[in-house]
């Protein structure tokens, strides 16, 4: 099944391939020719979800599906949340989001956040959502290499590591994307 993954995420491309198998053929935003960055005005994630796959739709009338992923603290009210981009910069600035994050939480013994996926799947021109939750904690300090973002500070439930401690096989096995891709490819097998 051919399918347009709306992202300009190199990781998350190569994170939802390595759920979807081998049925699925990922096409890219630079496949379809569209080269620029697609507004995310949305107040929330399933609005900026939404907002990404009808840009593609609007402009191919292919299928396809975006993901909107936000890392929410409780210590800081659910931030960055949908701000998770762009919180310390106007760039994808990983690094600076990560000193940002361990700032702001400077002192605060409560630790407890969690990674929020909202993927949108538009079918035939019908629009459906699905969600990937993994509840955690934020690390004191940053630890490992692999994945990319908040990765190097996040501690899912359950384990010792963060996720850029862990393989992509592992992280992808319990994260936030991984749920999210295994409940779309029910919708897209059912
Ligand atoms: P697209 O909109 O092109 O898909 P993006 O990087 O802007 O890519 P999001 O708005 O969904 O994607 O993601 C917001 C930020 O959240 C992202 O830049 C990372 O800093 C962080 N993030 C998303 N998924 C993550 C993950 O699995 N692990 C760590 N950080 C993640």
């Amino acid at each position: 099944m051919k399918i347009v993954f709306a992202t300009n995420n190199r990781h998350k491309l190569s994170e939802v391939a390595a759920v979807l198998g081998d049925g699925f053929e990922l096409v890219t935003l630079a496949e379809v020719g569209i080269t620029e960055d697609i507004p995310e005005t949305g107040a929330t994630l399933e609005e900026n979800a939404s907002i990404k796959a009808r840009y593609v739709y609007e402009r191919t009338a292919l299928d396809c599906f975006a993901d909107d992923t936000g890392l929410e603290v409780e210590a800081l009210d659910g931030a960055p949340g949908v701000h998770s981009a762009r919180y310390a910069t106007d760039g994808h600035d990983f690094a600076a989001n990560n000193r940002k994050l361990l700032s702001e939480l400077s002192g605060i013994s409560n630790r407890k956040a969690r990674f929020r996926t909202v993927i949108s799947l538009i079918r035939g021109g019908v629009e459906q959502q699905v969600e990937g939750i993994v509840e955690g904690r934020i690390a004191t300090c940053e630890s490992g290499s692999e994945g990319f973002g908040y990765d190097p500070l996040f501690i899912p439930d359950g384990s010792d590591v963060t996720f850029a401690e862990m393989t992509a096989e592992a992280k992808n096995a319990i994260s936030h994307r991984g749920r999210a891709v295994a409940a779309l490819q029910e919708v897209l097998r059912g």
